[in-house]
């Protein structure tokens, strides 16, 4: 209430235009990837001179000690390799702060190697490094039409190039360049004509130039503004665009282990991008290819009414329009309806007919299973073929792995000869089966086998 009775009367205004109340505050970002650009230096020019202010390295500042109720200019100079700009007429609000969000453009052309021809030196100072050294009151300057070649340090996807024409190195205003051309090359072999025109005597003038993956740009000085001056003058070129995208790429996993039907499932994306901010995120949830939701965060609540694996895909969008995406295979339950067990399939054995003295068995296991296997004369017959012993034979086997293993139990030659000898052509034995596999299921067979 006290605050609103000093407004109201006018005390509040009068204390902050008579001190130094204001402030600016914002952040700074690249204007090709979006990403903070720390240690940018802002510095305002107007009725108070207050020491300049530095981005922090999310791009943040703050500068104080401004009049409050006043206008002035902020002059921005991002790190190295960045545009200088300034913002004028900025007001300062009454009641003190003003905020004021920059986005700066890399010059992709600042510090790279740059060449001329036909004079590839220069007068001293007049360099056709002077061209792209970041400074506009430097400049490059030749007597003659020439070329201007920069050779960037990464492919660009050159979106403008620069101009700011402007006479150097003492030279009178007339040898300001006017007519130029511009040319983009991959590789300084083959040029792509950009763009040709004529510049306004003085001040910074973008050209649009579309060429992607360029690592040559070569300006041709054509022609001064006076047609009768000594030499043809740049100050500045700068080349604006995107460097080199890399898309986001990334997870997503539900929050909670188990997800049900009517109820809120949350999930959560992990996205990292090498080289640009993740502006958006984009659910598609039924998995019909189409995005049903968009996010400004990596987290997202979504009801599914049906029960059912659901093949839900997030999209990751990054500043310069490239989409990263994952997919995740995500069941939703229905609790009402209870789960079925699982059958725990025991080994199956199975026997073909016999073939003389052959009994072919072949089983079917789940996992690796040991099939052992017996065969035993009735006590009678060991008796009357004067068998030593009632079990003629044992085997033990192993499958090799899951699924099926198949052998033959073949009546022991001793058994046969024994049998020949009493004159018997046949022989009923009781054969006794078991298969058991890695979780102890068991199976179990008896039963009597008549061999000839
Ligand atoms: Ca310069
Ligand atoms: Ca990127
Ligand atoms: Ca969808």
């Amino acid at each position: 209430m006290a605050v609103a009775l000093a407004c109201a009367l006018g005390t509040a205004t009068t204390a902050s235009a008579a001190g130094i109340g204001g402030a600016v505050s914002g952040t700074v970002t690249d204007a090709d990837t979006g990403l903070p650009l720390g240690g940018t230096a802002l510095t305002w020019w107007g009725t108070t001179s207050p020491p300049p202010a530095t981005a922090n390295d999310a791009g943040d500042y703050l500068l104080t000690g401004l009049a409050a109720g006043t206008v002035g200019t902020l002059a921005v100079a991002g790190p190295a390799g960045y545009e200088r700009t300034s913002i004028p007429n900025l007001a300062l609000p009454a009641d003190g702060a003003a905020t004021r969000d920059v986005a700066l453009h890399r010059d992709w052309a600042a510090g790279a190697p740059t060449t001329a021809a036909p004079d590839a030196t220069g007068a001293p100072g007049c360099e056709p490094t002077k061209a792209t050294d970041n400074d506009t009151t430097t400049g490059w300057s030749t007597s003659q039409p020439a070329t201007l070649t920069v050779q960037l340090p990464a492919p660009v996807d050159v979106g403008a190039v620069v101009l700011t024409p402007g006479a150097a190195c003492g030279h009178p205003d007339g040898a300001a360049l006017k007519d130029y051309k511009i040319e983009t090359s991959p590789d300084g072999v083959t040029w792509s004509a950009a763009a040709t025109g004529a510049l306004s005597p003085a001040g910074d003038q973008a050209v649009a130039v579309t060429a992607a993956a360029t690592r040559f740009v070569r300006l041709s000085a054509l022609a001064a503004q006076d047609a009768a001056a000594a030499s043809i003058d740049l100050r500045e070129l700068q080349v604006y665009g995107g460097g080199p995208n890399v898309a986001p790429s990334g997870t997503v996993a539900p929050l909670t282990p188990k997800s049900y039907i009517k109820s809120i499932v949350r999930l959560r994306a992990a996205f990292t991008d090498p080289d640009s901010t993740i502006v958006r995120y984009l659910w598609d949830f039924d998995g019909d290819g189409r995005f049903d939701q968009a996010t400004a965060g990596p987290q997202v609540a979504h009801v599914w009414s049906a029960a059912g694996t659901y093949a839900v895909t997030v999209g990751a969008r990054d500043f310069r329009g490239a989409l990263g995406t994952t997919t995740l295979a995500l069941r939703i339950i229905d609790p009402s309806v209870p789960v079925e067990p699982i059958i725990q399939r025991k080994p199956l054995i199975a026997f073909d007919p016999v073939d003389g003295i052959d009994l072919p068995v072949r089983i079917a296991c789940s996992s690796i299973c040991t099939f052992t296997a017996k065969l035993v004369l009735p006590r009678s017959t060991a008796k009357a073929i004067h068998a030593k012993r009632r079990t003629i034979l044992t085997m033990k086997e192993r499958t090799e792995g899951p699924g099926l293993g198949s052998w033959t139990i073949e009546l022991p030659s001793k058994t046969i000869k024994l049998l020949r000898r009493a004159h018997r052509a046949s022989v009923k034995v009781r054969l006794t089966a078991t298969a058991v596999d890695q979780q102890r299921r068991r199976s179990n067979v008896a039963r009597w086998v008549r061999f000839r």
